[in-house]
């Protein structure tokens, strides 16, 4: 296996929008971001992901975007882009930027002009069809509900949207395309920027054909994902941004990639370097979904989750790099969706061990902001508490539709809205906790004052410090980087454990992702040795041993 920098790195991902206002709005902002670079620095992590700040409508918080090459002036200037990059440089921390181009605003200028006449010069940088007997050209939904098509009146033909209507999809078939985004990406790297995460990038080369799809029982519309995902010149044209762009640096590259399976991972984030470093998989995050797409009260299976991750580190050793994560801007807290949040104590540990659980696994862990320190979901109450974009459409159909009552899908959205990722990071007992000293955009989780940065700084047995503790670990053994995996106990439904093995070390960790005791036996020459890093201060390792409930630690020989 190569080595590279990327490989042994820790990523933190800053949703800017909700980090740290600096100037009393309630929007978290670039010198927000800037002002909080030494705690990151402090927690150890090597690389800072940026979610979008570029000029945009905001109508899905900066992943529609109008102006790639502008601050979205509530996020502040260029200056203070360039500010944070500087500083962050100087404290040793590199700056990936979010790279959105599966789709624009509708109000890029590019679609401005595309949408004015069939034959402006702009026309093709989108994709646009006649439609079918009175209705859109075919039956995909979109991700934020309803038909993927919109009728643009003022051409009378359709344009493609998966996401929001607000959203329209670029032609990647277009090479003029391809040569602005690689413009603008050069743009980007000669500022000095570290890499990119890039939005969907499995999803930008459409079938051309376009044909419907099947509709599940009772729905309208088809997934659009036979389609578009992994689609058939998508590897020709990462590989001609490579050649264009990312071979010309020294990045990190990471594809978010909805519908990703170990065979195309293999491909888009191949040891050779043709395409991208590695590759985000939707998998084990999907495990709790169900007929509703994600909208219900399902608790993962743990077997499921294990066979899962564990197919994903053996599939890619050696072959490909693997990115791990419990949470991003998308997804609910982790420590309310697969670990107890429901006392501090328990909230903690849970917190510690599916930390150590994932962290110690081959691939370069991301945290998303607030993770390290067991932040909750929020506290929602009514409807009028949620701001995104694709809960509110979805409650909208839903409850319209008569698929769900509306108390069952409110309670939906308080489990699985992407808003429980954006709540305001708590930053200490002031105030709005610490975010701000406006009304913040969306609630702050009134647990703040019990949960927050300064607390947990301060205290040895804290989150925070467990989060550093295996971030140091990472950067001193090489095992829990390049490692090979080999999963324990399959079939024990509480216990997650697993060895790595690397150039005669050995790593084992366990780690009981239940609220029960469970009793395990260890692999011989483990028992009497001291953990590397356990989540209770009284850990001894026997022979036979009986793990308390979330207890996990690693040990090495
Ligand atoms: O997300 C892509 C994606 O697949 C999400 O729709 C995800 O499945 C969903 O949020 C889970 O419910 C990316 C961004 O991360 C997301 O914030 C954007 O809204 C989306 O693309 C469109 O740009
Ligand atoms: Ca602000």
């Amino acid at each position: 296996m190569k080595k590279a920098w990327w490989k042994e790195a820790v990523v933190y991902q800053v949703y800017p929008r909700s980090f740290q206002d600096s100037n009393g709005d309630g929007i978290g902002d670039l010198p927000g971001v800037t002002a909080r670079l030494p705690y990151l620095r402090d927690l150890g992590v090597d690389v800072i992901w940026l979610s979008p700040f570029y000029q945009s409508p905001g109508k899905d918080n900066g992943y529609d975007i109008s102006n790639y090459q502008a601050i979205q002036p509530e996020f502040g200037t260029m200056e203070d882009f360039d500010t944070l990059l500087s500083q962050a440089h100087s404290m040793g921390l590199k700056v990936v930027i979010d790279l959105v181009v599966n789709h624009t605003s509708d109000e890029h200028p590019w679609f401005q002009e595309s949408r004015k006449s069939r034959d402006n010069p702009y026309r093709d940088y989108y994709i646009w069809r006649d439609g079918v007997d009175g209705g859109p050209p075919n039956n995909w939904g979109a991700s934020f509900s309803g038909s993927a098509w919109e009728l643009d009146e003022t051409t009378g033909q359709y344009y493609l949207h998966t996401f929001g209507t607000f959203q329209p999809d670029l032609n990647w078939e277009n090479p003029a395309v391809r040569q602005e985004v690689y413009q603008m990406m050069r743009w980007w790297c000669g500022r000095g920027v570290d890499g990119f995460r890039m939005d969907v990038i499995s999803m930008i080369s459409k079938t051309p054909q376009m044909p419907d799809g099947e509709c599940g029982p009772g729905s309208l519309y088809s997934s659009f994902g036979p389609y578009v995902v992994n689609g058939p010149h998508v590897h020709t044209f990462l590989q001609e941004m490579n050649r264009e762009v990312l071979s010309k640096y020294d990045l990190l590259t990471v594809g978010e990639c909805p519908g990703l399976t170990v065979e195309q991972a293999c491909r888009y984030a191949n040891e050779d370097g043709t395409e991208l470093t590695m590759a985000f998989q939707f998998e084990h995050m999907d495990l709790d979904g169900g007929e509703s797409f994600k909208w219900n009260l399902r608790k993962m299976d743990l077997l499921e989750l294990k066979a899962n991750l564990s197919k994903w580190q053996y599939g890619l050793n050696g072959k490909a790099w693997n990115s791990l994560y419990w949470c991003n801007h998308d997804q609910p807290r982790i420590v309310s969706r697969l670990g107890d949040d429901s006392s501090p104590v328990l909230r903690e540990r849970s917190a510690k061990a599916l930390a150590l659980c994932l962290h110690m696994m081959q691939g370069t862990p991301y945290i998303f902001e607030g993770e390290e320190l067991g932040m909750t979901n929020g506290d929602f109450k009514t409807l009028a508490d949620f701001r995104d974009v694709e809960s509110l459409n979805a409650y909208q159909e839903l409850t319209r539709s008569g698929v769900m009552e509306p108390e069952a899908m409110l309670r939906c959205l308080c489990y699985k809205s992407r808003d429980n990722a954006r709540t305001p990071m708590q930053w200490n007992t002031e105030p709005e906790a610490g975010f701000t000293t406006g009304t913040p955009w969306i609630r702050t989780n009134a647990n703040y004052t019990e949960i927050n940065a300064a607390e947990q700084v301060t205290r040895q047995d804290s989150v925070y410090n467990f989060y550093r503790q295996l971030i140091a670990l990472r950067h001193t053994h090489p095992v829990i980087v390049y490692g090979s995996y080999q999963l324990l106990w399959p079939e024990d439904r509480q216990l997650f454990a697993y060895l790595r093995q690397w150039e005669g070390c050995t790593l084992l960790a366990v780690c009981n992702l239940s609220g029960d005791e469970d009793r395990a036996e260890l692999p011989q020459g483990f028992a009497g040795k001291a953990p590397l890093i356990a989540n209770l201060p009284d850990t001894v390792l026997e022979g036979t041993m009986v793990l308390r409930p979330w207890e996990a630690f690693a040990v090495l020989v």
